[in-house]
């Protein structure tokens, strides 16, 4: 596949840009592959290419029953941090945001890594001992946060009311090398990646059925033909459940339509990451100049990808209060996405009940930032069994009782 370069952009400029080709390669499927993974959302995606880059494993199929990207990967807010609480959490999210440090150079595509910061607002006293306490433990942990001020808070974000009349800013918990990242371009880098290494993509490939023989997988049953497989990833977020029940075992998930939404584009304003979780609303300003502003989930389960006239009302009313500037700005967009959720607001990644099935759900409303650690540490567990990253987040974690509580640090309310 050719690569990106300033040489390259500059040549193709004189041929009006026809020697690029497919960014991804467009297949039939095969009969038979050592791995399938279901789901080309970003997780899907950077599982194949890591079984690929560290592993050299690429009999690879990626089935996605819509478009790639099509899911959440394409859908969320793009917030990156790693200000998690437990060890485990720390470790995993972590990873992936140091991965973020260099995979465009890695994927060699552009995907807008932008660590320009992010503030999880303080607007109560329980949320100051809170993220105190966060402090201290990526301290230990070995991840860089920072305990700051009011004042520090408004220098790093001028526009917003620190005095607001029910909840005035307290301080926050910073992070400065957190940001954000092109989601689109996050899955397409990944996909094109994959393909250079040989790895069939397969859009429009709904899997209907997953075939056992002996308690072991045999493969699957796609809407473009029965593929046989060694290993099988599933890696499909909201339909995780779905999916599970097809291989014949049960995941503690509730899967429920998180929405955000974007504004007209207005002159730079803001060049940080703001989530206000008390008052309930996240917002940064993309490059083009629209706010993007996310805000909870739907109270009831649903698997409803799209917005809802209500959460406009809630999310605005709420962050109107922090940013008064925004009060007359028009929303142009508004959108939904099935996010998959646990109990304690960690993800699984894990072995299932079926010899040679792994899982790779539970991200919830928090999973695009740990795309790449996600993808690292799957591709380590589905080549090797075991992986050092995964070891605590495992399925029989809450049978037994071995909860990873992240509710505090998941940013989003649910
Ligand atoms: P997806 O990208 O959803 O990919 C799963 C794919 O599986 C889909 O493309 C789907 O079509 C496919 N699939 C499903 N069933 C089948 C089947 N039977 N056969 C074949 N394919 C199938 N996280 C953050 O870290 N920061 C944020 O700021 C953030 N904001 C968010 C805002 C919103 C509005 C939403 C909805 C989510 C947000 N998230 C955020 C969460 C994040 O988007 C997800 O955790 C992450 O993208 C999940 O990636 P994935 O690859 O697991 O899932
Ligand atoms: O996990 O940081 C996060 C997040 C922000 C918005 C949605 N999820």
């Amino acid at each position: 596949m050719r690569r990106f370069s300033a040489f390259a952009i500059a040549r193709e400029a004189f041929r009006n840009h026809e020697g690029w080709g497919r960014t991804w390669a467009k297949r039939p499927p095969g009969k038979r592959y050592d791995v399938v993974i279901v789901g080309a959302g970003g997780h899907g995606l950077a599982t194949a290419y890591y079984l690929g880059k560290n592993y050299g494993i690429t009999n690879v199929a990626i089935l996605e029953k819509g478009w790639l990207g099509g899911g959440n990967t394409g859908r969320n807010t793009t917030i990156i941090r790693s200000n998690y609480l437990q060890d485990p959490s720390a470790a995993l999210y972590e990873k992936a945001r140091s991965l973020y440090e260099t995979l465009s150079q890695d994927l060699n595509y552009n995907v807008m890594f932008s660590p320009r910061g992010v503030i999880m607002l303080a607007q109560t006293h329980h949320e100051v001992r809170g993220y105190k306490r966060t402090v201290h433990a990526n301290a230990l942990q070995g991840v860089t946060t920072e305990w700051i001020g009011p004042q520090r808070v408004k220098e790093l974000c001028p526009i917003m009311n620190i005095d607001g009349p029910r909840y005035p800013v307290l301080g926050g918990l910073w992070q400065a090398r957190g940001g954000t990242a092109r989601h689109d371009a996050v899955a397409w880098g990944y996909a094109r990646a994959c393909t250079d290494m040989g790895m069939d993509i397969i859009q429009k490939c709904e899997v209907t059925g997953v075939r056992t023989e002996g308690g072991r997988v045999a493969g699957v049953d796609t809407t473009q033909g029965a593929i046989d497989c060694d290993k099988l990833g599933i890696v499909v977020a909201g339909h995780s459940s779905v999916l599970a029940e097809k291989a014949g075992f049960r995941l503690p998930l509730e899967s429920v339509a998180l929405q955000a939404l974007v504004s007209e584009p207005i002159k730079p304003c803001m060049d940080v990451v703001v989530m206000a979780n008390t008052v309930h609303g996240y917002m940064s300003q993309s490059d083009k100049g629209e706010m993007v502003v996310g805000g909870g989930t739907d109270g009831f389960v649903n698997y409803t990808q799209r917005g809802s006239f209500h959460h406009i009302e809630e999310t605005l009313r709420a962050l109107v209060e922090t940013f008064p500037m925004i009060s007359r700005l028009r929303m142009l967009r508004q959108w939904g996405g099935i996010v998959d959720v646990t109990g304690d607001r960690s993800p699984i990644l894990s072995k299932t009940p079926v010899k040679g099935v792994f899982v790779n759900c539970g991200w919830g409303t928090g999973g695009f930032k740990a795309i790449p650690g996600s993808g690292f540490a799957m591709a380590e567990l589905m080549a090797k069994g075991y992986s050092p990253l995964t070891a605590e987040f495992g399925m029989e974690r809450f049978r037994e009782g071995r909860f990873i509580d992240e509710s505090v640090a998941a940013g989003v309310a649910h």
